[in-house]
């Protein structure tokens, strides 16, 4: 069985990021795999929240994968403090990951800063919570934007580990599901670093909930470069931009890969259309198109959230189908690894 699991953290400022690495991928797949879709707020907690925000956002991100067309009918969705599987086999994976693997997870250090020793526990053992969430569903593939690659490969090891450890075949060794043209949108004002939540600079990312004059303003103060676009010649035989390519122009090809992903065209398509225009024709061709694409979405959003109740009571019924799914195999590991049950 092809089984999906995948999260998105209540975090606030849900962005454009989210939607194209993560969220319209949930929802293309849902007709292809048996799906599950958690709103991780145990991963929030790993930095400060306010508790009242924090509700709020669970709801906000709920509403952002019902607006976006995932049917929590046929999928599972849910947030994940509702269901103690994620919690307990989070724990006995910490005493199967190396403290070695976990010092060279890139998140980590970029998100605990210069003084690492005030980060929280949780935020050093987050991907063994991640890990946990993947394979308490035995989830074999897991659709995430390219940041999240090495996360991955850590679950990868914990399976194997555990597999090799207590001699079985009991976890699935993951497959990652990294899709689309914009797999890595980049902040608005800066192309080196990602679109992220937590930027101080709200003119660096399109929130989901922004509405036209907003996307218009930051699509059109996005920092850009003098050259007029490029056409597809640059492109690698198979039609992929290569990396070293994108580094030359990376606000550019940020921009036209936001284009490709809303627009679901190739690369190649986009390169040709406005091979040789400059950014002024381009950016007024992107806002149309980002404003037709997000928009309705931030409406429904609003629409949803307007509504706790309704949200609460799809968050209760997920989880509900959660428990049932993630009990018998959190309660296989516990026999596996020795805990007794009397
Ligand atoms: N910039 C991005 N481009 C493509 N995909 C992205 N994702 C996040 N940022 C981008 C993907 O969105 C999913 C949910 O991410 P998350 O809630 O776990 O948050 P994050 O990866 O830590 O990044 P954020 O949302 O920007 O938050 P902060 O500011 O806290 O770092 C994941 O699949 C992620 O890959």
């Amino acid at each position: 069985m092809k089984r999906i699991f995948s999260g998105v953290q209540p975090t606030g400022n849900l962005h454009l990021g989210n939607y194209l690495g993560a969220i319209r991928n949930f929802v293309r797949l849902q007709h292809q795999y048996d799906c599950i879709f958690c709103v991780v707020d145990l991963h929030a907690l790993t930095l400060w929240q306010e508790p009242e925000e924090l509700r709020s956002h669970t709801r906000e991100v709920t509403a952002a994968y019902l607006a976006a067309g995932i049917d929590p009918q046929k999928n599972v969705v849910f947030n994940q403090s509702q269901v103690r599987a994620h919690a307990e086999l989070a724990w006995i994976f910490n005493c199967v990951a190396r403290i070695g693997w976990l010092n060279r997870m890139t998140q980590f250090k970029e998100k605990a800063g210069k003084h690492r020793e005030n980060a929280s526990a949780g935020l050093y053992v987050y991907p063994n919570l991640m890990a946990a969430d993947i394979l308490a569903y035995k989830a074999t593939h897991v659709p995430v934007g390219d940041d999240q690659r090495q996360h991955l490969e850590l679950c990868r090891d914990i399976a194997q580990k555990f597999n090799h450890d207590y001699k079985t075949e009991f976890f699935p060794i993951i497959e990652p599901l990294i899709l689309g043209a914009a797999t890595r949108v980049m902040s608005l004002r800066d192309g080196s670093k990602k679109m992220s939540k937590s930027d101080p600079s709200d003119m660096s990312r399109i929130n989901m909930t922004d509405g036209p004059d907003e996307i218009a303003k930051k699509l059109r103060k996005a920092t850009t470069d003098p050259d007029l676009l490029p056409g597809p010649g640059l492109l690698a035989a198979d039609g992929s931009l290569p990396d070293e390519t994108r580094k030359t122009r990376p606000e550019a090809f940020n921009l036209l890969g936001i284009y490709a992903a809303l627009a679901d065209e190739d690369w190649a398509a986009v390169l040709t259309e406005f091979e040789g225009k400059g950014f002024g024709d381009f950016k007024k061709a992107l806002v149309d198109l980002a404003v037709a694409k997000v928009g309705p979405i931030g409406d429904e959003m609003k629409r949803l959230t307007a509504d706790p109740g309704a949200v609460d009571a799809v968050l209760r019924d997920g989880a509900e189908r959660a428990r049932a799914l993630s009990e018998p195999i959190l309660r296989e590991c516990q026999d596996i690894v020795g805990l007794l049950r009397p």
